[in-house]
């Protein structure tokens, strides 16, 4: 007998490909809905430090696309963990353990979760929460707090952004509307 998760997960890959718009880009890989299938899933794909610069990871529930315009996502936003310098060397793990609290229903108001995203870039990876509804306030702060303590980051500071801010603007021009 497997042990079952609460929910069915998908995992996402996207690699860059100047030829191609970005939701092109976007492959879907897999799902899983057990702690074993998880596991399987994990030890077969490469950890983020293997992967090429401009590739992601994004793990989201089932059902959700991992992008903006998703009806889960549009009026949602995102923590995001900037991993530069030091940090960077720590992307696997933070990876591994954002997908365990996840999958395992570690937050409060985990509801409010529609995935998670590691983008692998130059300077600095992302690790990224995004969330469903902006407008709850306590919510996204009370999430905020949960990750930075449960990931061990009580002194690094995160960021939430809006996905129609981001639609509009672009890198780091993207307005943080809240910071922890
Ligand atoms: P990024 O990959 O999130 O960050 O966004 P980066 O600046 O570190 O590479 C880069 C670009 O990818 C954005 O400016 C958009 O053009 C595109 N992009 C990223 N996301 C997450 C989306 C999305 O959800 N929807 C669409 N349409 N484009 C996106």
């Amino acid at each position: 007998l497997k042990h079952p998760l609460e929910h069915v997960w998908t995992v996402w890959h996207w690699e860059n490909d100047r030829t191609k718009a970005w939701s092109d880009m976007l492959n879907e890989v897999t799902s899983f809905n057990t702690v074993e299938d998880f596991f399987s899933v994990y030890y077969f794909i490469k950890p983020p430090s293997d992967l090429r610069v401009f590739n992601d990871y994004m793990v989201f529930k089932q059902g959700v696309l991992p992008m903006w315009e998703d009806d889960v996502n549009k009026n949602g936003g995102r923590w995001m963990i900037m991993l530069d310098k030091s940090m960077k060397a720590m992307s696997d793990k933070l990876w591994h353990d954002l997908i365990l609290l996840c999958i395992g229903e570690c937050f409060l108001h985990s509801d409010e979760i529609s995935g998670i995203v590691i983008n692998v870039r130059h300077k600095a990876n992302k690790l990224s929460l995004w969330t469903k509804s902006a407008n709850n306030t306590a919510t996204v702060m009370s999430l905020g707090m949960q990750l930075k303590s449960m990931l061990g980051l009580n002194t690094v500071g995160i960021q939430y952004q809006l996905h129609k801010d981001a639609m509009v603007q672009t890198g780091p021009n993207v307005k943080t509307i809240y910071k922890l």
